[in-house]
């Protein structure tokens, strides 16, 4: 039998082609008579599916027999994307699979847009878990990944009238074909009640009376890894009801009741929260929160005791990284299970359970920083908020202890507290996560240091040892072999092999055609392709032609103020006023550009939507003066997400990076960018500086204040404009582009507090616009600048992130799967 399954799994064209041909008849129970483009994605999915659940059998039974360590990413977000293409390159498939889809009529690429782009997550913080699972499977690391199934994945942007709109997006309206439902993998996931004392053996026991259950199910996504059989796993949870409540209510005869707490259940993963930047604070969130980390602790601990051990060995066995601090419920939940369930002694918990966890820290912002009130903490989880406590109890006598004679050990004690004495008071979850972890990390070496110096100064100076650095990466995979075939065809036929996706350091031996004619050419060629593609794109989405002679400036990320999409929606007016200031005869010695904005704002920043707006009324301007034509366009990418930056950044000339120095703790997109060819207009911030420090800094166009700067300039930061910025603000103001009903009090924030610098840095930021125009005119080092920088992304690479994780936060070792012979 399993003989035959092997036959079955071959990749013979013939093969593929039956097993689709199966899944359209007996899985979607359609006949060649309706076998529609969507149906066979759907087939051609399913048929990737059963390879991987082979691989993923295989992987899961070798990790479960040799028995070592694993890592579990802990993420609330996995901002995944499309699946089948990246399956298809990791499995090696992608050609056959055309060829077998060309018999049928169906062109691969065309069944790759049929699919939905699963978008559970916000941002950077979602999308870097993805690349690290791609890169744990690729690395042969035993891993594993936690997160949640939400209904509703990132809202969808639309632009009304040059407004965000938010519409719902329901991924799951047609079947997803790579997940599996686990219905046998589920838990009860308590919440509400009270905690019970009692006295037992002259110790006092706790025991947590809920008032509410709800069920967890599992729901699995098979991670491929590339060029290896190693198959790892994504387990999302959803929320379900459990049937004990019901009799509850209906012994009471409250039949409505019932139906309204089962409800209630199964909402608790109806939807992603959309912000990525302030807190909300709700309790729907909390309960998410829990959920989640309910599930996933329980399901580690049935793993970790298949086989009779010590509790001592779980950090030999388990290691678990929390992505920020939106799973940090997990240390009280898994110090309750130990001491509450299994009866352990707090010391001894204790001990074993901050060797298992590592916190990841995203932001310096404080006001980002998440915290939970008490009182809704202690409603929704009585007894964690004691184990919280008593951690805290503990944490502080060591601290007063340690300051005994410090003037400020008061200060200091309050500073550290993980309970913030506010009104109301409430439970800081990054304190709590660091007290608790034997590892803490920054994401990029200017971050992490700022996370030494500032944000956790006295955590620094009273755990100096755990505080690490991990600078992010991303996939090449997905981002370079999956988004830019052109740019993947050179490196393959000049490196003469596929190495350098397994190892991108590689790509540097290339600098020795950097003069080569024959390989500039080519390089050009596949930039100018992907122009044409995105010019496409942006035709038939925004209904605006966009000229691929010129000069593609693009900014995609979250809108936010700190990130600065406002001073990039200046430079485009100042550029504007400077045009239409000319002759016609300097006009026409201009360097054309096309400004390209993309990015979701949060449904509740005003500021972030005002922004938005702006820059779609600066198009609207723009995009129709004749006497501006070609030389100028804006454009306002709508939706951006997964699968439009794979079609976005490949086709950018430069990128816009340009974080008030200290405010963006990495960024990612900067990687992805540099790695498809841009070149950074950007500040010395978050992973910019290590990104210059491996491509050289004249590879870039760096301006602006750097770190050690921008206290001094903060304080003069209501200094005004000088005439060139003024006369900007003054247009605005009086609605030049735009109703300034609505958009001066852009203008005036910046013009009074302007925390972000915006002013402060202008004139150093038009001065290099102005030096990436003058090279632009050469083409030719233009070209050099941007070949020089792809090829020295190396680092930046997830696979080097992940390596480095490994290697000195949880002390893993990689179990290579056999390929089947
Ligand atoms: C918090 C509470 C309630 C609802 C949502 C949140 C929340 C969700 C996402 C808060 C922050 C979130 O993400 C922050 C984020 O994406 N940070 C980015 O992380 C990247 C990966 O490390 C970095 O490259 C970026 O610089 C950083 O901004």
């Amino acid at each position: 039998l399993w003989e035959l399954m092997a036959e079955y799994i071959d990749t013979e064209k013939s093969t593929i082609q039956k097993a689709i041909v199966a899944h359209v008849e007996y899985t979607l129970a359609r006949t060649r008579f309706n076998f529609d483009k969507n149906s066979c994605f759907k087939a051609a999915a399913l048929s990737i599916r059963d390879r991987l659940i082979e691989s993923w059998n295989d992987t899961q039974q070798l990790f479960t027999a040799e028995d070592k360590k694993r890592v579990y990413y802990m993420s609330i977000e996995f901002l995944i994307g499309r699946s089948m293409q990246n399956a298809l390159i990791n499995l090696g498939l992608e050609d056959k699979y055309r060829e077998a889809l060309e018999e049928v009529g169906y062109k691969l690429e065309e069944l790759y847009d049929e699919e939905v782009d699963p978008g559970l997550g916000n941002g950077g913080l979602g999308r870097l878990a993805s690349c690290f699972l791609d890169s744990l499977a690729t690395l042969d690391y035993p891993a594993w990944g936690y997160g949640i199934r939400y209904d509703y994945g990132i809202f969808r942007q639309m632009i009304v009238k040059g407004y965000q709109v938010e519409m719902p997006d329901y991924w799951l309206a047609q079947m997803n074909p790579w997940e599996i439902e686990r219905s046998d993998v589920t838990y009860d996931i308590y919440f509400g009640g009270r905690v019970e004392k009692k006295w037992e053996n002259g110790i006092e026991k706790s025991n947590w009376i809920p008032n509410e259950i709800v069920k967890a199910i599992a729901y699995d996504n098979p991670i491929p890894g590339y060029d290896t059989f190693n198959t790892i796993n994504l387990r999302l949870w959803k929320s379900m009801p459990t049937n004990e409540f019901d009799f509850q209510s209906f012994n009471q005869g409250d039949y409505f009741k019932a139906i309204e707490t089962r409800q209630k259940a199964e909402y608790i993963t109806s939807v992603l929260y959309p912000n990525d930047s302030t807190p909300s604070g709700k309790e729907l969130r909390l309960r998410q929160q829990y959920f989640f980390c309910c599930a996933t602790i329980q399901d580690i601990i049935r793993r970790f005791l298949k086989k009779p051990r010590e509790w001592e060995e779980l950090p030999d066995k388990v290691a678990i990284q929390l992505n920020d601090t939106h799973p940090a419920i997990s240390i009280p939940e898994l110090l309750r299970v130990l001491v509450d369930k299994y009866g352990l002694e707090w010391q001894r918990a204790w001990n074993i359970c901050y060797k298992v966890f590592s916190y990841t820290n995203h932001t310096v912002m404080p006001e980002a920083l998440e915290k939970w009130s008490v009182e809704l903490f202690e409603r929704l989880l009585p007894r964690h908020l004691e184990i919280i406590y008593l951690i805290n109890f503990h944490f502080m006598n060591q601290v007063g202890q340690r300051y005994a004679n410090d003037p400020k050990k008061f200060d200091i004690m309050g500073y550290m507290s993980l309970i913030e004495e506010s009104r109301p008071k409430a439970v800081r979850m990054a304190n709590l996560c660091i007290v608790s972890s034997h590892a803490v990390n920054g994401v990029a070496a200017l971050h992490s240091n700022l996370l030494k110096t500032q944000l956790f100064a006295r955590f620094h100076e009273y755990f100096p040892k755990k505080f690490q650095n991990k600078t992010n990466g991303v996939t090449p995979r997905r981002w370079i072999k999956c988004s830019n075939k052109g740019l993947s065809d050179i490196y393959t036929k000049y490196l003469k092999s596929n190495n350098w996706l397994s190892d991108l350091y590689e790509t540097k031996n290339l600098m020795s055609y950097i003069d080569n004619e024959e390989f500039q050419e080519e390089f050009r060629q596949a930039k100018l392709q992907n122009k044409e593609r995105l010019a496409k794109w942006v035709e038939k989405e925004c209904g605006i032609k966009i000229p691929t002679d010129a000069m593609f400036d693009i900014m995609v990320k979250r809108i936010h103020e700190y990130k600065r999409q406002n001073l990039f929606a200046l430079y485009m007016i100042y550029r504007y006023f400077n045009l239409k200031a000319m002759t016609v005869d300097d006009r026409a010695k201009q360097v054309k550009r096309v400004f390209m904005v993309g990015g979701k704002a949060a449904p509740g920043y005003i500021a972030a939507k005002k922004i938005i707006k702006l820059i779609n009324s600066i198009g609207d301007v723009v995009n129709n003066d004749p006497d501006i034509g070609d030389l100028m366009k804006v454009v306002f990418l709508p939706n951006y997400c997964v699968s439009s930056a794979q079609i976005i950044i490949p086709a950018a000339d430069l990128t816009e990076q340009i974080s008030t120095a200290g405010t963006e703790a990495s960024g990612t997109s900067n990687m992805k960018f540099v790695m498809n060819g841009a070149i950074i207009m950007g500040t010395m911030d978050g992973a910019n500086v290590e990104i210059v420090e491996d491509i050289g800094i004249q590879n870039a166009f760096i301006f602006g204040a750097r770190v050690h700067e921008v206290d001094r300039l903060r304080v003069q930061s209501g200094a005004p404009a000088g005439s060139r910025l003024q006369r900007i603000f003054d247009a605005i103001k009086s609605g030049t582009f735009g109703n300034p009903k609505e958009l001066s009090s852009l203008v005036e924030s910046l013009e009074q507090h302007d925390i972000y610098l915006v002013k402060s840095d202008f004139y150093s930021y038009i001065e290099k616009q102005e030096e990436a125009d003058a090279v632009y005119k050469n083409q030719d080092r233009w070209l050099k600048m941007s070949i020089t920088g792809a090829l020295n992304m190396g680092r930046f690479s997830s696979d080097r992130t992940i390596h480095e994780y490994a290697e000195d936060i949880w002390d893993l070792e990689s179990v290579e799967i056999p390929k089947p012979s």
